[in-house]
């Protein structure tokens, strides 16, 4: 008989200690608990996070009551199993105590037998407060560890910062983008399994060897048997077929069955090929008849970080199936404050956009939580690698063996739990705490060390290199063999010395570079701060007013208000955008303005970023902005705010990330470079035409230049004098656009102005808006007679255009398609109702 499965509902929840029970939602947590029976106000509304922090003082009882049959109980084996309790949780059956819980992100089993009954049961969880668990640990421990992000004082507890403590994510006590709530509850579901005979536990496919040729796997099967049988394994996929004879001892049997499969269709990045998966199925046919089956969806593809010697340093860049990627994305932050919110919807939207903004890979950060399975098969789907975190950032935690043994048990779970997904191309030890501590360096690093005597130091770094060094790339070899792992992010390398630690030119590892924004460095500085694979550089912007209107009112709209300054958790954010808006855009001529602007703003440095990244190829391979995403509605660095809504700044993602790139940069000498990028694996033979025109259309020039680029290869194509360009013109007028065609086709199109945007002179675009014909009002036609500078076009129904904040040349008409958001596939054109057009003129 196979394994059965009842997954346990109809839950009600109590603050500990009262009478009234509520009804409770599982998955779920208390807010979101507390929230659906009304007791408290919507958390992301106006100031109220501020007014739930008591929550988290308090402790919470969660019960359910589930009935089994004597047939269930007559199964060999009964057990609870709990994928995910947040966080501290004593569980219950029948009044007997099964299980003391203590991390959210492991998967806890426990047998359930010797406590059932036939009839009803009743599952009792109590959750302790995570704050009064882990306080008296801050009061053992005996000196604070730092953690920049808990925002211990907005939870009322002054100073004493305990999120490290905790195997918990760590955003849930604050982050410079999100709010506070540090929840408690069963976030992932609760299920009873009973199993008699025989049941494949795990079913891995280790990727041996993978070629174009051959793909040597190795099926790993993890069989639980109750007694000694033998039989035999089959495992088939694709009209592919393989058996083995086994015989299984009673309790745990690990059956190991070579495949090979010869010219297999590979899985490959969007952008270089068809993300292919196979579907292996696992059958068990035992002597007696008995059977018991697993399925696994995975692609094959060999990934690599290849670190090798160059003229510029080490190389950090991705190798899939033998090709170097040049890897394009963003970071991905939790896509709710409660985790169990996030929607299928949700995921699909923000990996369709990911892939719709011509990116390959999303930094899954370590300040949140291992993702759902849906995140992980929708990056399989739409060929988006996964640069994997451990759950630590920005913190120093503790190293007592409990703690330690409770994380190695974590990563294994996890590492076991997602190891079948092929997007998956590195595991990463820790957010930015290599870095932040800075051994090696008593000058570097964010200032922690001199809070700590010598021998404190030496422990603090044994704790490190244990859990970082040690325990972490441990568990990735013995579970998955053969994908990369990465001590911290960034890194220079593991030399030992002060070379270690990165910084913004690190000639090796990795780098975040925040000088840009946190240091108010000029974006120019994007083209200076060049590592070898940027995993991290952004800035923030506001979402659109339809955003801020589900947590403001009218009365709120403005920057220093108490609602605004509540959704802002960079205490230099706003300051800052208004200090980058002075000095490129100027100033907005009202609050509207300014969210527009900011949205510009933000584009325009990360547009400046990305290329100057992509530029550098092949010295720089990587180009991960922060952050992809948000948890709830407020200012951030993300480029889809927490209702998906696209910023200037990722449809500017989605244009600069093309796979082939035209991007213009001008150097202080006055020499201005056409460069083109190409990450296509075939020669391109193209044509660049440059136009140089005034604002209102008048021509000064133009030129074509034949372009012959190798595969796979960033050059510049052909190269201008300012001042041959500009013919004497007033550069505050003029514009320079480049077309790159093939046979006859745009494939790549770019502008360059003389100044920076502040000092424009834009005249008062008029912009003309046709639906195209024939395509039932989904596509549209974009005109004006003279420049018209980050088009915006708003659309009555709820969704987006292919392309928005856009420049408009004049007279050059622009086409852009609308989606439809709200149904099941993402970007499925329609119609957008009434739309709107305006530009940068209309906000200043
Ligand atoms: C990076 C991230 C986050 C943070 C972001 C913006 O360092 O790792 O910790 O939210 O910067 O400050």
């Amino acid at each position: 008989m196979n394994q059965q499965q009842i997954s346990l509902d109809n839950w009600r929840f109590r603050k500990h200690g009262e009478e009234e029970w509520l009804p409770a939602q599982v998955p779920g947590c208390v807010h979101t608990d507390l929230l659906r029976n009304k007791r408290i106000g919507d958390p992301f509304y106006g100031c109220n996070e501020s007014q739930l922090q008591w929550i988290d003082k308090e402790a919470w009882d969660y019960e359910t009551t589930f009935a089994v049959t004597p047939e269930w109980l007559a199964l060999s084996n009964l057990e609870l199993v709990f994928n995910g309790l947040d966080t501290y949780a004593d569980v219950f059956l029948n009044g007997q105590k099964l299980l003391s819980a203590d991390n959210m992100f492991r998967v806890w089993t426990v047998d359930a037998a010797p406590h059932l009954v036939v009839g009803r049961n009743s599952l009792e969880i109590r959750f302790r407060s995570p704050v009064m668990e882990d306080l008296p640990k801050l009061e053992r421990l005996g000196y604070a560890l730092p953690a920049p992000n808990d925002d211990s004082v907005l939870g009322g507890l002054g100073d004493r910062k305990i999120s490290m403590f905790a195997r918990k994510a760590p955003y849930h006590y604050g982050w410079d983008w999100g709010p506070r709530f540090v929840t408690s509850g069963i976030w992932r579901e609760v299920s009873l399994v009973g199993w008699s005979g025989r049941r494949i536990t795990d079913f891995f496919l280790r990727q041996d060897d993978i070629s174009a040729d051959s793909a040597a796997l190795t099926a790993i099967l993890e069989m639980e048997s109750d007694r000694e049988q033998a039989g035999v394994v089959e495992i088939t996929t694709m009209g592919h077929s393989w058996k083995l004879e086994v015989f299984l001892k009673a309790g745990m049997n690990t059956i190991e069955l070579p495949l090979e499969i010869s010219h297999p269709r590979l899985w490959w990045p969007r952008g270089y090929g068809e993300t292919h998966r196979y579907t292996f199925c696992a059958v068990y046919r035992g002597n007696d008849g008995a059977a018991c089956t697993k399925e696994v969806t995975t692609g094959l593809r060999s990934a690599k970080l290849v670190r090798k010697q160059d003229a510029a340093g080490t190389t950090f860049h991705f190798e899939i199936n033998g090709i170097p990627v040049y890897a394009k994305g963003a970071n991905h932050i939790p896509n709710h404050s409660f985790a169990s919110e996030v929607t299928p919807h949700m995921y699909r939207h923000e990996i369709a956009s990911a892939a719709e903004s011509n990116m390959n890979m999303l930094r899954v950060w370590g300040g949140g939580y291992y993702e759902e399975e849906l995140f992980y098969s929708l990056c399989d789907e739409y060929g988006i690698m996964v640069w994997q975190d451990f759950m630590f950032a920005c913190s120093l935690y503790p190293g007592n063996p409990e703690f330690l043994d409770n994380v190695r048990h974590e990563a294994l779970d996890n590492v076991r739990r997602l190891r079948n997904h092929p997007s998956i191309v590195l595991y990463c030890g820790n957010n930015e705490i290599d870095s932040a501590w800075a051994h090696f360096d008593e000058h570097a690093g964010w200032g922690w060390k001199k809070n700590y005597s010598s021998e404190q130091r030496k422990t603090i770094w044994e704790d490190y290199e244990q859990l970082f060094h040690r325990i972490l790339p441990h568990v990735v070899q013995l579970a998955a063999p053969g994908t990369p792992y990465w001590p911290s992010s960034p890194l220079f390398d593991l030399t030992g010395d002060r070379l270690q630690h990165a910084n913004p030119g690190s000639t090796s590892g990795d780098v975040h570079y925040w000088g840009v924004w946190h240091a108010s460095e000029p974006f120019e500085m994007y083209k200076v701060k060049m590592g070898r694979f940027m995993s991290e550089y952004g800035f923030q912007s506001f979402p659109e007013l339809a955003s801020l209107q589900t947590y403001a009112t009218e009365a709120d709209m403005a920057l220093d208000s108490e609602v605004m300054l509540s959704h802002q958790k960079n205490g230099r954010g706003n300051q800052l955008i208004k200090e980058y808006m002075e000095r490129y855009l100027g100033e907005p001529k009202d609050f509207i303005a300014f969210l527009y602007l900011s949205q510009v703003l933000q584009a325009e440095a990360i547009r400046m970023a990305i290329e100057a990244h992509r530029r550098s190829k092949p010295v720089c391979m990587g180009s991960l902005y922060w952050q992809m995403n948000d948890c709830w509605p407020a200012a951030s660095w993300s480029g889809m705010d927490f209702y998906g809504r696209w910023k200037a700044m990722q449809f500017a993602a989605k244009r600069s990330f093309r796979d082939i790139l035209v991007s213009i940069d001008e150097d202080e000498e006055g020499l201005v470079g056409f460069y083109v990028v190409s990450d296509s694996l075939t020669p391109l033979d193209a044509t660049l035409r440059i136009t140089v025109q005034t604002f209102t259309g008048e021509r000064l020039g133009d030129y074509c230049d034949p372009v012959h680029l190798p595969p796979n290869q960033a050059q510049v194509v052909a190269g201008y004098r300012r001042e041959a360009l500009l013919l004497g013109r007033d550069p505050a007028t003029v514009v320079v656009s480049a077309i790159l065609e093939h046979e006859g086709h745009e494939i790549g199109r770019t502008a360059h102005y003389f100044v920076i945007q502040k000092e424009l002179k834009l005249p008062q675009a008029v912009i003309a808006l046709d639906p195209v014909p024939g395509s039932d009002g989904a596509e549209w036609r974009i005109t004006s007679s003279s420049l018209a500078k980050h088009v915006r076009l708003q659309a009555e129904a709820e969704g987006h255009f292919s392309d928005n904040y856009f420049d408009l040349m004049p007279n050059e008409p622009v086409y852009v398609i609308f989606y439809r958001s709200g149904g099941e596939t993402p970007f499925v054109p329609g119609n957008p109702g009434k739309v709107k057009a305006c530009s940068m003129i209309d906000f200043l």
